[in-house]
C-alpha cells in the first residue's frame, strides 16, 4: 500500500520566457504541470510514497512526462499509454502579480487523459493506496472522466480516504453547472480542499462549512491570510507566512500536499495547516508549479514555533 494515489490529467507545459500577452512572447520553456501529479510530486519529495494514475499518448510528450515525474520518485506504471490520443499541453503567461495579464490557452480537448472512464482506470490501483487524491479539473475535462468522478466519490466501505481539490479552472468548464457538479463531488469526498473564491460565492469559512457538512475535514484556503481547517465542527484558523510571490500557479497543490503529509505522520490540526503553508510558499517563489518542498525536519521544527512567531 502506498500512502498517496494521485489520479488526474497532467501536461507538458509552456512557461513564456517573459512577461507580457500570450500574442507577444516570442518563445517558451518545457516543462511538467498537472494538479494531481503536482501533488504526488511533493508529496514524493517530502519522503512518502506516491502513485500517479493517469493516460498520456504514446509519442515523446507522453516519454516526458513520465520521465520528470518518474524522477520525483513518484510510482508510473499505473499510467496508460494511448497510441490514438495526444498528451495535453498548455501554454500560459508569466507570473500572477496584480495587473499581470493572465492568460492560460489550453489544448487538451480529445487528450489521452480526457478518455479516463471507469471502464479504462484500474480499480486496483485506485484502491491502493492510504489517500486517493482528485480534484474538480478531471471532472472538466469530458462527460466519462466526470462519470469517473462520480464514481470515486461514492461513500464505500473500505474505500481510502478520498481527498477532493475543488480546483475550479473556469477556462474548462463549458455549458455546465460547474459549481453545482464540484458541489456535488465534494460531498463525497472525506477531505475537501477549497479557495474562498471558488466557495459557492460564499464569503467565510463558516459558511462555506455550513454549505458543505459532509467531508469530516473541510480546509477553507483564504489567499495570502492564511487557511481554516474544520474537523467536524471545531474551527482552527493559522495566518500564511508574508511570501514575494513569484508565481500563484502549483501553490495550492503544494498546500494540500504539505497538509496531506502531515495528516499521514497524524499532525495535530494546526501543524497539518503549517505544513500545507511552507510547501505552498515554496510553490509561490518559483515560476514553475513545482519547487523542492522544504526538508521534513526544518518544516517541523518551523511548525512547533510557538504561535507569536506566526504572526
Ligand atoms: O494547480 C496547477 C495546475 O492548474 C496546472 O499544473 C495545470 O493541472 C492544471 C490545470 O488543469 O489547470
Amino acid at each position: 500500500v502506498v500512502d498517496v494515489v494521485a489520479l488526474g490529467e497532467s501536461m507538458v507545459t509552456f512557461l513564456p520566457s517573459r512577461p507580457g500577452r500570450l500574442a507577444d512572447v516570442p518563445s517558451f520553456a518545457r516543462g511538467i504541470g498537472g494538479a494531481e501529479s503536482n501533488v504526488a510530486c511533493v508529496l514524493a519529495a517530502a519522503g512518502h510514497s506516491a502513485r500517479w494514475i493517469s493516460a498520456v499518448g504514446a509519442a515523446g510528450f507522453g516519454d516526458h512526462l513520465l520521465a520528470e515525474i518518474g524522477a520525483y520518485g513518484v510510482d508510473v506504471t499505473s499510467v496508460r499509454r494511448d497510441p490514438a490520443r495526444p498528451t495535453g499541453i498548455y501554454f500560459r503567461t508569466a507570473g500572477d502579480r496584480a495587473g499581470d495579464a493572465h492568460e492560460v490557452a489550453y489544448y487538451r480537448a480529445g487528450s489521452a487523459a480526457s478518455a479516463m472512464s471507469p471502464d479504462t482506470v484500474d480499480p486496483a490501483a485506485v484502491r491502493s493506496g492510504c489517500v486517493l487524491h482528485l480534484s474538480g479539473i478531471t471532472a472538466a475535462l469530458s462527460p466519462a472522466c466526470l462519470d469517473l468522478m462520480r464514481e470515486l466519490t461514492i461513500r464505500r466501505p473500505g474505500r481510502p480516504l478520498v481527498s477532493f481539490d475543488v480546483n475550479h479552472r473556469p477556462g474548462l468548464w463549458r455549458d455546465t453547472d460547474a459549481p453545482t457538479v464540484l458541489r456535488d463531488l465534494a460531498r463525497g469526498a472525506d477531505l475537501v480542499f477549497v479557495g474562498q473564491d471558488e466557495a459557492w460565492g460564499l464569503h467565510s469559512p463558516e459558511a462555506v462549512r455550513a454549505a458543505l457538512p459532509e467531508p469530516e475535514v473541510l480546509v477553507v484556503k483564504q489567499g495570502a491570510t492564511g487557511a481554516t481547517v474544520f474537523e467536524r465542527r471545531d474551527a482552527t484558523f493559522v495566518p500564511a507566512p508574508r511570501v514575494d510571490v513569484g508565481a500563484a500557479v502549483g501553490a495550492g497543490d503544494a498546500f494540500a500536499a504539505g497538509f496531506l503529509s502531515a495528516t499521514l505522520r497524524a499532525l495535530p490540526v494546526r501543524d497539518r495547516l503549517r505544513h500545507g503553508h511552507f510547501m505552498a510558499a515554496a510553490a509561490l517563489t518559483v515560476p514553475g508549479d513545482l519547487a523542492t518542498p522544504p526538508a521534513r525536519q526544518h518544516a517541523d521544527r518551523l511548525a512547533a514555533l510557538d504561535d507569536a512567531a506566526w504572526g
